[in-house]
């Protein structure tokens, strides 16, 4: 509700022009206010601002540290229990909101060995990008996917998912879902569905080799907003990287880098999430970047700083950070270093609102 100075502030001396202005103004704005009306103008800078300051805060999560708070938790909940058993993210300056930016929910997800996080479906879509562990697996839409470090796994919206440890150690990955934008559309459903694990029809890796080869099934469709591909793996990706290094592909912003596509449309591999792998060589000394996509990076390999324009932020493997929207800042690499990178880019693409500067 817009707030007169003059009302915030009352002075002891007598009313002036101005005051009676002030005081006039409030009157109306309290006249108004009985219909759920409020002037425009008490607000409009706030509202059309000259450009982006995000509400979020750049934050690293190091994993040495929060490691041992994960493996806790398996002792406190079983999967069962807790549904999804997954410490938040949550950004400092919104405490309380499950975002890690302003538009993405980010959590770490822990599965214990022999436990099943069970199925259900969802309209926000979710990906993980695993840390730690071997050998769990997750099944959407009746693909079952086994999980290695540094693998893409994507669960589109409304794709059946559930997630098992069949592995003899604790399995932990980073979740990412799109549930603050999907909330905020108010257009969020969800269903827990009969069979505790789906029953799994498709041999693991089978849509990326159906997909992800060169050739598509004959008469796939060629449309798809989601990606077809369950899993990007890492054995998969990371090779490219080195391919563009050698050639000499590499951004003076983001190093050599690979964006995760949906190989039927070339688009994002979802239409909410926009994710890439990039590497950056020893040494490497990143120019300034910015961009209004606030994004989530996660250290898979090496060591390095991302500097803000008053933070640096230290990082080295499973490390989680946020860079806000349109804050400046540069990588440096003290080893060779890959960054696994996710933002709402495809949103802001298709609203047409997305910028990058320097
Ligand atoms: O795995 O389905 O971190 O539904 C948050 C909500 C994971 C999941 C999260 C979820 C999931």
């Amino acid at each position: 509700m817009a707030v007169s100075t003059a009302q915030k502030k009352p002075t002891a001396k007598a009313p002036g022009p101005k005051d009676n202005v002030d005081a006039i103004r409030q009157g109306y704005y309290d006249r108004i206010g009985a219909y759920d009306m409020a002037p425009l103008w008490e607000v409009l800078k706030g509202l059309v601002v000259t450009e982006p300051k995000s509400v979020a805060a750049p934050k690293v999560w190091h994993y040495k540290d929060v490691r041992p708070l994960i493996a806790e938790a398996g002792e406190l909940i079983t999967a069962k229990e807790a549904e999804r058993r997954v410490l938040v993210l949550e950004n400092p300056a919104l405490r309380g909101k499950s975002r890690a930016t302003n538009t993405l929910f980010a959590g770490l997800q822990l599965i214990m060995p022999g436990e099943i996080a069970p199925a259900h479906r969802h309209s926000a879509s979710a990906i993980r990008f695993v840390l730690d562990g071997e050998g769990a697996y997750t099944a959407v839409e009746g693909e079952k996917s086994i999980m290695k470090p540094g693998d893409f796994v994507i669960t589109a919206n409304w794709d059946a998912h559930d997630h098992g440890n069949t592995s003899d150690k604790p399995m932990v990955w980073l979740d990412v879902l799109d549930l603050p934008t999907v909330n905020f559309f108010e257009s969020m459903f969800a269903e827990h569905l009969d069979d505790e694990a789906q029953t799994t029809g498709r041999e693991d890796g089978d849509s990326m080799a159906r997909y992800g080869s060169g050739v598509l099934p004959d008469g796939a469709v060629t449309f798809s907003k989601k990606t077809p591909i369950v899993n990007y793996t890492y054995e998969r990706t990371r090779p490219i990287l080195d391919r563009l290094k050698r050639a000499g592909d590499i951004d003076k912003r983001h190093g050599a880098r690979v964006r995760y596509a949906n190989p039927v449309t070339g688009g994002w591999a979802l239409p909410t999430m926009g994710a890439h792998l990039a590497l950056l060589p020893k040494g490497f000394e990143g120019e300034n970047y910015r961009s209004t996509d606030g994004t989530i990076f996660v250290c898979v390999e090496g060591k390095g700083t991302t500097k803000l324009d008053d933070k640096t932020l230290e990082w080295s493997p499973n490390d989680v950070f946020v860079v806000p929207s349109w804050q400046r800042y540069a990588h440096n690499a003290t080893e060779e270093s890959v960054l696994f990178s996710i933002s709402d880019r495809p949103v802001q693409e298709a609203l047409g609102i997305w910028r990058e500067g320097n």
